[in-house]
């Protein structure tokens, strides 16, 4: 793998996109009785928003003000060198035209049929020098073969697939897995041989693709880097390179009433601390239902990266 991670060891500061269906609600659910419900991407299920509430709101999603050249600028401007945005998250909506289903921004939302953000964003990124990465989370609360494990089979297929399809049209350098555990959902059959034929599945699709860990089950042996979520590890994990990702706020898809912000100054020195330690720092925004990545956030990535360029870092 050393050759396949050196431009990412090097690129060392990346930024994170949560944008999903879940987007749309921007944190808050109201019942049909009137009380409000908070949560940011998981609220589907922390909210137990019923299948056909959830979908008739994700039908009235229209992220039109996406603006793709703005978020790459934002991200350069911090000095992060790679995205890593979710192409689909736990609820299975897909943010491309899969043609797996019909659970996708292009087939159910209001948005502009002819347009594709992910295909946007690629062109963005190529033409700034920025790497592409898709988040995908294999636990998938909508596909209802994936709850089954008679019928997971079915559920793996169509996954490959849509793996295909993100490798083949948008040529990503790196794959983000998550949802592989089974503590939160016992049906998650998911297991570290999955993972392991997963990977070579996709290096066969692509030799380049950096794959984390989240593939298999978090073993040092799993992917190319290990993923710690809001924290930095004290020292590697058996010489395994690592990410820490983290909020810039409390969430990580979008929630207004979330301004609870770290500050600049954080950011730098959590940057720096990670990258003392042999880390890469993957830092989340999460746009709001009509595709803007919040001012806040903005302003804070801005003034990290002056602290950045000003020290020679940037
Ligand atoms: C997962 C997602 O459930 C979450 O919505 C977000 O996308 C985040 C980046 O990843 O959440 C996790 C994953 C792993 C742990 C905790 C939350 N973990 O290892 O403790």
């Amino acid at each position: 793998t050393a050759d396949r991670t050196s431009w990412w060891r090097q690129d060392r500061f990346g930024m994170f996109i949560h944008f999903g269906a879940y987007s749309n609600l921007e944190g808050e659910y109201t019942r049909p009785d009137g009380t409000v419900c908070r949560d940011a991407e998981w609220i589907k299920r922390e909210c137990k928003i019923p299948n056909d509430a959830y979908e008739k709101q994700a039908a009235t999603f229209n992220p039109a003000d996406f603006d793709a050249k703005a978020i790459v600028r934002a991200a350069k401007d911090a000095g992060q060198r790679y995205i890593v945005i979710t192409s689909k998250h736990h609820d299975g909506y897909a943010m491309w035209p899969t043609k797996q289903n019909s659970w996708n921004l292009r087939d159910h939302s209001a948005f502009d049929p002819h347009r594709d953000i992910l295909a946007e964003l690629k062109r963005a990124a190529d033409a700034a020098g920025i790497k592409l990465g898709f988040y995908y989370s294999i636990w998938d609360w909508h596909d209802p073969d994936f709850a089954d494990p008679a019928t997971f089979p079915r559920y793996k297929k169509r996954m490959y697939a849509q793996l295909k399809e993100l490798v083949d049209n948008y040529d990503p350098a790196l794959l983000w897995f998550d949802g592989e555990w089974d503590a939160v959902d016992p049906v998650n059959t998911w297991s570290r041989k999955d993972g392991a034929e997963l990977q070579t599945y996709l290096h066969a699709l692509n030799p380049e693709l950096i794959v984390n860990n989240r593939v298999g089950k978090r073993g040092v042996v799993d992917g190319d880097f290990g993923t710690p979520e809001q924290e930095i590890p004290a020292a590697p994990v058996d010489g395994q390179l690592w990410e820490s990702c983290m909020t810039l706020n409390d969430h990580w898809g979008f929630a207004r009433y979330d301004t609870h912000w770290k500050s600049p100054a954080t950011i730098v020195r959590n940057l720096l601390d990670i990258a003392s330690r042999g880390g890469n720092y993957l830092l989340n925004v999460g746009p709001d239902k009509r595709g803007r990545v919040p001012q806040p956030s903005v302003d804070r990535l801005r003034e990290a990266g002056r602290w950045l360029r000003a020290h020679g870092q940037g």
